[in-house]
């Protein structure tokens, strides 16, 4: 039985990783076969319901992460604008945030994680009103999305993943 499920697991691996595959599979690893067949990602546990403003709090509890809009919404895929603004836990706007970013780790960092790859890179534009504008933000691809944001400002950093599963 051990060996039936080593070679599932190993097929559905190798199908994920040749064509790319938009399946909600969880990796395969340590959820051997369950659903490796499915198309789509609408099950994942991570994937976010948007609605314009939603926010979050980073891991580190230092900034709040608020999705002010994404245009068009990421229900699709296809080339979005994002307006995210940062805001301090007490709620008081940053308009000095910085988004660290280097060749082998971009930030903001859109990524499918089922599948290992990114995309193009997203330019950052400070409004000064709390709001950095994210463009472009290249969804291509059926699947779950997450983006990954760093910010620094006043020598804090804190970070946070947004999710969205496009169909
Ligand atoms: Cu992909």
């Amino acid at each position: 039985m051990r060996s039936t499920a080593l070679v599932i697991v190993m097929a559905g691996a190798a199908l994920v990783c040749c064509a790319c595959s938009s399946s909600s599979s969880s990796s395969g690893t340590s959820n051997p076969g369950e659903d490796s067949g499915v198309i789509g990602c609408g099950g994942d546990q991570r994937a976010q319901a948007y609605s314009a403003d939603m926010g979050q709090m980073g891991t580190s509890k230092v900034f709040k992460f608020e999705l002010v809009s994404a245009t068009p919404q990421p229900v699709t895929t296809g080339t979005e604008v994002w307006v995210v603004k940062i805001l301090t836990a007490s709620g008081s706007p940053v308009t000095d945030a910085t988004f660290p970013s280097t060749p082998s780790t971009p930030n903001p960092r859109p990524w499918m994680p089922e599948h290992g790859h990114g995309t193009s890179l997203v330019s950052v534009t400070n409004n000064h009103d709390g709001t950095y504008t994210f463009d472009p933000m290249y969804l291509f691809m059926e699947g779950l999305w997450e983006t990954d944001i760093v910010v620094e400002s006043g020598g804090s950093t804190d970070s946070t993943k947004f999710y969205f599963c496009l169909q």
